[in-house]
């Protein structure tokens, strides 16, 4: 038996004591590689966790493109949301010489090691949806994800100007921050987003909490500041299931959620707008505006590894387009830095 697919026996059985998720799509885990194994792309893929429904819909986009009748073993870990988990899965990837890795990273830093350790490999490692922060981008060969500052300035422009519409005095707004993932490229962005916005519309940010992308603790987030904060009229969550809790922990309190915050209604803003139960809630008010964040990276992170598999060099940054979304037709479009974006309306 080869002595790496020995090892990857021994490192997969802990992997999976340790509780983390494992998979691969290829018959590769066997004793012996098949003959017909030889010729599939190996992909080593460490995933954040399943903390979100956006993380789930990420998972199944990479599962669907890189199957084994596509001519992909895809070797898939969730990590949990832990960063020493992603790390120990890349030298579990590098061990057994995969293809490729492809890193879902769940915090920007604390990479340089484990990426020098595949560089030194000969692995080329792509990056998706959150970033890296590494001394030498040749640690990676490129990333493909989302523009997370610019989904905060277009959801704060869109509350700048649905106040300058209705007539609200922008330093009415009270809001707070229910923070993602703490050093996630995710909530860096959301978060500078929105505190931009504080400064120049001369807003009042009121707290700041962390709701870890979860509903349960954009909940517990949203009731504690509540009770601090009675005159809040804006809960900005940095993903839909954080929103999900927000607007139980609102309801809990005896108040009631929806874009009438002259009437004493409290708005609640939103990113990610994958689930069903995220568009019915901005279509019925309960979230007022959902800046799109796309979780379907896997066609994407296909057709670079068929770039590289042809020896075409990618992008080495790949941002993709996002929508705002609205169940309300008071603003229609939004403008930053001379660049227009249509708000695209959610109808009941
Ligand atoms: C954004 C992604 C974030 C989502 C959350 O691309 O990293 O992590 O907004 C998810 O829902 O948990």
């Amino acid at each position: 038996m080869k002595k790496s697919v020995f090892f990857a026996l021994i490192i997969s059985f802990a992997i999976l004591l340790s509780g983390c998720g494992s998979y691969s799509s290829g018959q590769n885990t066997d004793m012996d590689v098949q003959d017909e194994d030889k010729d599939l792309i190996v992909i080593g893929f460490s995933q954040v966790g399943a903390e979100s429904d956006w993380r789930k819909a990420n998972t199944e986009s990479m599962l669907s493109t890189f199957t084994r009748e596509k001519g992909y073993d895809l070797i898939y870990e969730d990590a949990q949301q832990k960063q020493q988990n992603q790390i120990t899965a890349i030298r579990t990837f590098i061990q057994r010489e995969v293809d490729y890795i492809v890193l879902a990273p769940v915090t920007e830093d604390g990479w340089d090691t484990v990426l020098g350790e595949a560089h030194d490999a000969g692995i080329p490692v792509i990056i998706v949806d959150r970033q890296v922060a590494v001394n030498d981008n040749d640690l990676f060969t490129c990333w493909v994800g989302s523009d997370f500052e610019l989904e905060g300035r277009k959801a704060c422009e869109w509350l700048r100007s649905y106040c300058d519409a209705h007539g609200i005095e922008q330093n009415d707004i009270n809001i707070v921050d229910i923070q993602g993932t703490e050093g996630s490229s995710a909530q860096l962005g959301r978060t500078k987003g929105l505190n931009d916005a504080v400064r120049s519309n001369g807003w009042n940010l009121l707290d700041v909490r962390p709701g870890e992308y979860t509903q349960a603790k954009g909940r517990e987030a949203t009731a504690y500041l509540l009770q601090l904060h009675p005159d809040i009229n804006v809960v900005y969550c940095e993903n839909d299931n954080e929103a999900f809790g927000a607007i139980e922990a609102i309801e809990a309190a005896g108040k009631s959620v929806g874009t009438n915050i002259e009437a004493g209604q409290i708005m609640v803003l939103s990113f990610d707008g994958v689930s069903d139960l995220a568009v019915d809630y901005c279509k019925n008010g309960s979230i007022s505006c959902i800046g799109e964040c796309n979780p379907l990276h896997g066609p994407r992170v296909e057709r670079i590894i068929e770039n590289l598999e042809a020896g075409i060099v990618p992008e080495k940054f790949e941002y993709v387009d996002e929508a705002i979304l609205s169940g309300d037709d008071t603003i229609t479009n939004i403008s930053l830095d001379g660049v227009t974006y249509s708000v695209e309306l959610l109808e009941r």
